[in-house]
């Protein structure tokens, strides 16, 4: 089955291909001709992730899916939430990012976060099904490993003694927030949407 996913984010890119292996065609936005950057102004990541399905759904006509993602931190409200790409500024630089966040995290005991990733899939039909996952765990007082991408560093999953940055992207995928949204995501498929019932 082919499917696009709506990402510029090669990390992000590079993760959910090896969740989905070989039974999926997985197509980036370079090779439906998208270049531009996706719309992302609804305030919300669930918004956030329709916005940018749609975009490219009505753009390119392509059947696609799209992942919002942020990572919530407790004592700092849910910030950086939505705006975690770009907490530190327009840059979008994930060094400047995590660096701020332990700034605002200074002296801080509570160090409680989470991740969550919305994934939304529009077909042709223009049907829209949003799938959520969600990891828990705690911000570290430094950053630690070299792996993953974005706040990696710095997050260390529940009951784990090591950060997702220290972990192989095969590990990242058996706990991840992204790994569970696409478990559902692909479980609805192989159960709706593949059998051709809501496609
Ligand atoms: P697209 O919109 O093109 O998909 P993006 O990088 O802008 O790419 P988001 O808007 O979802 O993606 O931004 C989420 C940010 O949250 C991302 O840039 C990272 O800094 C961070 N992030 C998301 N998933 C992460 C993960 O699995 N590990 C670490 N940081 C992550």
């Amino acid at each position: 089955m082919e499917l696009c996913f709506a990402t510029h984010n090669l990390n992000k890119l590079e993760e959910v291909k090896k969740i989905l292996g070989s039974s999926y065609n997985l197509q980036g936005l370079a090779e439906i001709g998208c270049t531009e950057e996706l719309p992302e102004t609804t305030g919300t990541i669930a918004g956030n992730s329709r916005q940018k399905a749609e975009y490219v759904f009505a753009k390119y006509g392509a059947a696609c899916f799209a992942d919002d993602s942020g990572l919530e931190v407790e004592a700092l409200q849910g910030a950086p939430g939505v705006d975690s790409a770009f907490y530190a500024g327009p840059q979008k630089s994930y060094q400047d990012n995590v660096a701020l966040l332990l700034h605002n995290l200074t002296g801080v005991t509570n160090r409680s976060a989470r991740f969550i990733t919305i994934i939304t899939f529009i077909t042709e039909a223009r049907k829209v099904w949003q799938f959520e996952g969600i990891l828990k765990g705690e911000i570290t007082d430094s950053p630690r490993g070299v792996k993953g991408f974005g706040y990696d560093p710095v997050f260390l999953p529940a009951g784990s003694a090591r950060t997702l940055a220290e972990m192989e992207l095969t590990e990242k995928n058996t706990i991840s927030h992204r790994a569970k949204a696409m478990e559902l995501f692909l479980s609805f498929l192989d159960k709706e949407y593949d059998s051709g019932s809501n496609g």
